[in-house]
This record gives structure tokens, sequence and C-alpha cells, in this order.
């Protein structure tokens, strides 16, 4: 480095890694503890910061950028701001994407004086967060000099990339500025660890050994399927065995649903099509990505009941085996070059395909219901959509629509926080300025994160969000009423009109009828200028029937008595 180098500070090297690993967003709330961080950072040309209202939408932007880059970094203020953090971290670590949690935290003289400071517990401790932060992270790291900053940086975000996992960096504000060597190659941080050659190996022979005299195989995906790069080969060896493929719910769009093979969504009860029913009957089911929790498996009444064979991101396991370190875009692509083709659950399939619905369109003058909102929604969707759906009875209307050619699909379902797709799809929509982002959000949910549209309005994104007002919390009500599910109705047409002030462009829209919907949709179809809410109002006790009856058997398994309780 020459003299006249400018200084090179530990706010640079982490700039400079962000912009080598892919991320053009930062999502960041200023703090004093991280100011002069924020500065190092928009020094940077590769990086674009994007100011959110709130660190939960922070993180939320950030959990949806991830969703579309691979990647993303929410830069936030100690405590305050990295507590509510912490909740889309939460939601990266449950949903399996790489989002890097950036926090300021004090100046290193304070801990060593016993000073109090402000943003703290005021209890002398400053290590509270980082001890927190390594709960939701798979790896965390706290820099306390400016020599150890490269190391730290390189190994956390290294970490993130491998294990597709959040991960944490702390950085006190007296270092961001200090003086730091420059990086090496990137490719020390990004490089692939490919399967071991033996592992792989030895689980392809076992998958062969796991199909050989098996009749009905069924590959069932499942959500890590996407996290692990692994679609192209998955569909490779669909088309190798030519056998049925049923989706799980939070994997829906992963295998492509205009696809012959595809045979629906598999959902126990609530399942799509006739996935259910092909599942169960199926000898042999090779689980990819798979995640079986309470809600995929309707309140554990759907968990398969035969031995599988279950491929995970980085590992394998069999009746009677498990390979680690076997990758799964590899481990399918071995598959697909060495099974054998068999149709027989498409042909069995094909007895029972139901017959294309004959959807009941409303008359214009119709009081709007759910059912015409999905109908109408249905025929927003094309290859450049990206329907995002929320908690609530959304998730069950968004199931139920048919994904053309191209069309992606978003949902938390690991991680179910309500609000989550209102910052989620502003940050993925910011990644993907060419798509054509749709939110169907109920009422309950837009109430706890409505802030964030005033982003959408800033930076001119023209996502159409389809607010369905049923006057409270449905999706609890079939779980457990109370007067809890009741909500406080809100203006919301006038609320984005609000957020607009003097110089935004979103529009504020209300349906009541089918045809006043339908006008709304034809706004918003030609608005570019910045998000279009479409309030529908529906019934109150207008909900889908697959809600109540996955509602019923979650809400058994909540109740489940205490096993030491039992009488029996
Ligand atoms: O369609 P609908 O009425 O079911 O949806 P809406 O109006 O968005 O209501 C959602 C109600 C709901 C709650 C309150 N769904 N899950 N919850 C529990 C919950 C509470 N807090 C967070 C952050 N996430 C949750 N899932
Ligand atoms: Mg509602």
């Amino acid at each position: 480095m020459s003299a006249h180098d400018k200084k090179f500070t530990v706010g640079d090297y982490l700039a400079q890694r962000l912009a080598e690993i892919g991320i053009c967003h930062h999502f960041v709330v200023p703090g004093d503890y991280n100011l002069i961080l924020l500065d190092k950072l928009s020094a940077n040309p590769n990086l674009t910061e994007i100011g959110c209202a709130n660190e939960l939408n922070c993180s939320m932007a950030a959990e949806g950028y991830a969703r579309a880059n691979g990647a993303s970094v929410c830069v936030v203020t100690f405590s305050v701001g990295a507590l509510s953090a912490f909740n889309g971290t939460g939601s990266a670590y449950a949903e399996n994407l790489p989002l890097i949690l950036v926090s300021g935290s004090p100046n290193t003289n304070d801990a060593g004086q016993f000073h109090i400071l402000h943003h703290t517990l005021g209890n002398g401790d400053y290590t509270y967060q980082y001890e927190m932060a390594k709960k939701i992270t798979c790896c965390a790291v706290a820099v306390a000099r400016a020599e150890e900053a490269p190391r730290l940086i390189d190994r956390a975000i290294r970490h993130a990339l491998l294990a597709r996992k959040p991960c944490y960096i702390e950085i006190p504000t007296n270092l961001a500025g200090a003086s730091c060597v420059r990086p090496g190659p990137i490719s020390a941080v990004t490089d692939y660890v490919v399967s071991d050659p033996a592992a792989l190996e030895a689980a392809g022979n076992c998958a062969s050994e796991y199909l050989s005299g098996k009749l009905k195989p069924v590959i069932l995906v499942g959500p890590k399927l996407r996290r692990a790069g692994a679609e192209a080969e998955l569909l490779r060896l669909a088309e190798a065995m030519g056998c049925a493929v049923a989706v799980q719910p939070a994997a829906k769009g992963m295998f492509p649903e205009d696809h012959p093979q595809f045979v629906g969504i598999f959902w126990g009860q609530v399942s799509t099509g006739a996935a259910d029913t092909i599942v169960h009957w199926a000898d042999a089911l090779i689980c990819v990505g798979t995640i079986f929790n309470d809600y995929s498996t309707v309140g554990w009444t759907a968990v398969p009941d035969i031995p599988l064979m279950a491929a995970d991101m980085d590992h394998v396991t069999f009746p009677g085996a498990h390979f680690s370190r076997v990758r799964l875009p590899e481990f399918l692509g071995r598959l697909a070059e060495q099974v054998s083709f068999n149709d027989t659950t498409m042909v069995e399939y094909n007895r029972l395909r139901p017959d294309p619905l004959h959807l009941h369109v409303a008359a214009p003058e119709d009081a709007l219901t759910r059912k015409e909102i999905s109908r109408q929604v249905q025929d927003m969707m094309g290859p450049k959509t990206s329907l995002f759906v929320e908690t609530g009875d959304s998730w069950f209307n968004g199931i139920q629509l048919k994904l053309p050619q191209g069309a992606q699909f978003e949902i938390e379902m690991q991680w179910g926080h309500i609000g989550w797709s209102i910052p989620a799809s502003f940050g993925y929509a910011l990644h993907y300025p060419e798509r054509r982002t749709i939110v169907m959000v109920g009422d309950g949910s837009f109430q706890v994160t409505a802030q964030e549209v005033s982003q959408m309005v800033r930076f001119r994104i023209p996502i159409t969000i389809i607010l369905i007002n049923n006057r409270g919390y449905t999706i609890e009500v079939e779980i457990h009423d109370g007067s809890y599910n009741k909500i406080k109705n809100w203006d919301y047409a006038m609320l984005i009109r609000a957020f607009n002030s003097t110089d935004g462009d979103a529009k504020g829209l209300v349906a009541n009828t089918a045809g006043e919907l339908a006008e709304a949709i034809a706004i918003a179809a030609k608005h570019d200028g910045g998000p279009t809410l479409i309030e529908c109002t529906i019934d109150q006790d207008d909900c889908s029937r697959e809600l109540i009856t996955w509602g019923h058997y979650v809400a058994s398994a909540n109740a489940r008595p205490p096993r030491h309780q039992r009488e029996d």
C-alpha cells in the first residue's frame, strides 16, 4: 500500500466484502453506535443504502432481499435496534437465508472503565447482545480490536453463506473508522464445499438399494430445495424417474406447477389436487429438503408413515444409514444419472387427477368474497409475477392458486411472523424490479408492519397489496377464539394516501364488490410510480374450508395434555 493510499478502515473492509458477495443494497436504521460504519458502507460505490422505518421491518426487508438475492445485510444500532432486528434474524435462521446482521456497539474503552451507557441495560455488561446473537445465528463475532476485524468478518460471512443461515457481526463505534488491512481474494470466503466423494458414492449406492424392489416411488419437495440451489437437479431427477412429484406448502413453486408430473401440494387434509392420496399410496418416498413441522403436517396428522429417504441440504438419511457432507445438488444430480424410469405413480395419479374447477365468476355488483378475490388474483398471475402470502387465510388462499410458468411464490411458514410480507416484499422487489410483486395480506398482519409501505412509496416500488379486511384475526379464531381476535378497523386506503405526503405516488383503493376489485386491479396494473393497496372488504365469516380444517387439527395438537398428567 503506498503512503498516498487513502486510509482503509474496518468499515471499508466490511463494505468491500458485502459488495464482493453480490449484495447491492444494505438495509439500515441509524443510531449513534453505527453512524461511522454507515458512512463507510455508503461510501462504497457498489452498495445502495436503504433506510427502513424500524429495525423489525429492516430485518424483515433484508430477509426478503435474501430470498431474491441469495444473501443480505441489515445494519442496526446497539440493543434498541439489534433486539428488534433479532426477529427478522430468527426468520432468516428458520427459513434458511444468509442474512448478515451487523450491529454497532459501545466504544471499546467503556466496558473496562465501568461506564454506564445509553441504549444498554445499565448494568455495565455489554456482552449480552453478542451472547443472545449466538443463539439465533450460525456464527456470531464481536470485533474487539481492528486487527481482528478481517478474520472475524470473513469467518462470519463464510459460515453464513455455507450454512444458508444468518450470522452476526458486532463492530464498536470507535473501530468502524479504524485502520484496517485490505482483503484478499473473495474466493476464500465464498468457495463452495463440495461433497465428500466417498460419502456421495455411498449415499448414491444406498439410494439404489432403497429404491430397488419398490413399485410406487413418489418425490416430496420441501422448502430447503431452493435454499440449497438444487431446483434444476431435482427437475432432472424427477424426469429421469417419471414419478409423481408432490410439494410441501412452504415449497410451492419450487417444482413447476405446469409440469405434467406435478401432483399438487401435500398438506394432509388440506392438500391440493390428490397429492395426499398419492403420497399415502407410495411405497418409497424421496423427501428432498422437506420440513415436517406441526403446521406442514396439519397438527401431526399427516406425517408420512413409510420409511423415508430424506435428502437434506448437506446430508442424506435412509432407514438405517446416514451420510454427512453430501451436498443436495450433487446428490440429486448423481441420482438422476443412476435411477430407472418408473411412472407407476403418475399412471395412478392420472386416474385420480381432479377435474379442473369451474370457478364461479361473480357479477360486478356482487359483494366481494374470498373466492372472488382469489379468482381475480389468479388472473393477475403471469410469468413475471412474484406472489407473497402472509400468515392467515392468505396462506390457504395463496396455496390454492395455480402458478404459471416463471411465477414465483414466497411464504414464511416456519417462522410465521404476521406482518412479514410487507417489508419482505419490499426487500425482494428491490432486487427484482422487472418482476411484478403481489402481496396477499390480512388486516391484522398489515397492522404489524404497515409503516414499511412508506419505503415502497419512497423508492417508487410498484408492489400491489391485496389487503383482505375481514375485521380481525380469523386464523386465530379458527384455532382458539376470544376477545383478543378482534382488532380496531382502519381506513387502509386513506393511510396509504397519508404516506404519500407531498411527493409520493401510491394509490389506496377500496373494493366492496367484484366489479370494484376488477377496476382497482386494472388501475394497479398500470401504476408504476409506487405501490397500490387495494382494501378488499369481505364478510367476517368468509374464510376457507382449508383454514377451518387445518385450524381444528393445529388446535388439537396445541391442546395435548402434558404426558405425565395423562391417566392412561
Ligand atoms: O386472514 P386472517 O384474518 O386470518 O389474517 P390477519 O387478519 O392478518 O390475522 C392474523 C392473525 C394471527 C395472529 C395474531 N395469525 N397469527 N397470529 C399469532 C402471531 C402473533 N404475533 C406474531 C408476530 N406472529 C404471529 N403469527
Ligand atoms: Mg383478518
